[in-house]
């Protein structure tokens, strides 16, 4: 491989840029949820892994600097498996990546959506990630085919093939689960809508800002986009929002002056975690 600029991190290292695609790549994979893991114990299988939840590949120097935002509350055995997961997978494509645990403190109606405007403002003033992910915790990829990087122009769509919607799309627009985009991208839909409080319809608005900012939606082959889904039951706190068709009936009009150009929030804290950064922040309230 060409010779890339060398991070100023380790200065004294000019390694060559990481082969494409990555040799370390397996294909398929079964996952399994049997018995999780303590983090303890995750960490010990991930030494590389810096505080933060951090990791470059040491032997070559990355062409993608992704950070993966995941909207949290109140899934810990979740985070274990996503944790477990991801972080080898992340580890043979040979990417530089971060992860961000965005968790909505209190007991308001979650914002799924919100959440995922803030984790990714606090991701870029921490970092210069060309890529940024949004990850729902109970989706486990099972396929390392499926890269976790960005096309230039256009928001990927990755979780085309879960198993609970029987390995395909469940609708031909549905942009739920696993999707990325680039920081200009992410700029130019103005984010995601801060409005949807409660269960469904945030991703909607998300795949129509998409449209109405002149973009369209990338998606990889449904052989490699497999995901399987933690089973478990609705959420406490996460009601079906009764204002979802409304707010979708809206889009159109809102996506302007409701986004990224209206989120306010209080960043309640960050920890920098073994196999995560934990931002722990307080959202407001369904008004
Ligand atoms: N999430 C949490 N905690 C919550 C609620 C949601 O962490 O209390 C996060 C989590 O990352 C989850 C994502 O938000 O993966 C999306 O939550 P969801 O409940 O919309 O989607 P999920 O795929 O479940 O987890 C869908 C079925 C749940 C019952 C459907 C109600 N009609
Ligand atoms: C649609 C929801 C989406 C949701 C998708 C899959 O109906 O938010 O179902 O839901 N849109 C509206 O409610 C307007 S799932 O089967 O995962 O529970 O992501």
């Amino acid at each position: 491989g060409a010779l890339l600029p060398s991070h100023p991190s380790r200065p004294e290292q000019q390694l060559r840029g990481c082969l494409l695609p990555s040799p370390l790549l397996v294909g398929p994979v079964s996952v399994h949820l049997s018995s999780p893991l303590s983090l303890e114990e995750i960490k010990e299988k991930n030494p590389l892994v810096t505080p933060g939840g951090h990791y470059r590949p040491p032997d070559c120097e990355p062409r993608h600097h992704t950070a993966i935002v995941v909207p949290y509350r109140n899934r810990q055995s979740h985070l274990r498996a996503l944790l477990y997961h991801l972080h080898p997978f992340l580890q043979r494509q040979q990417i530089h990546y971060g992860i961000y645990i965005v968790h909505q403190s209190g007991n308001s109606t979650f914002n799924r959506a919100k959440l995922l405007n803030v984790g990714v403002r606090e991701a870029l003033k921490e970092e210069d990630w060309g890529c940024i992910f949004l990850h729902d915790v109970d989706l486990l990829p099972e396929n390392d085919h499926n890269t976790y990087t960005c096309h230039p122009q256009y928001p990927t769509h990755l979780s085309v093939a879960m198993d609970k919607f029987r390995y395909r799309l469940p609708y031909p627009q549905y942009f739920g689960g696993v999707s990325a985009i680039t920081p200009d991208q992410y700029l130019k839909m103005n984010g995601f809508p801060n409005q949807y409080w409660g269960w469904g319809g945030e991703d909607d608005d998300i795949a129509a800002r998409v449209r109405l900012s002149g973009m369209k939606i990338v998606r990889p082959p449904v052989a490699v986009g497999h995901y399987k889904m933690i089973k478990h039951k609705g959420d406490k706190g996460n009601e079906q929002n009764p204002r979802r068709f409304d707010l979708l009936k809206h889009t159109r009009l809102n996506w302007r002056s409701d986004g990224l150009n209206s989120l306010t929030y209080e960043l309640l804290s960050k920890a920098l975690e073994p196999l995560y950064t934990n931002l722990s922040v307080n959202i407001g309230e369904d008004p």
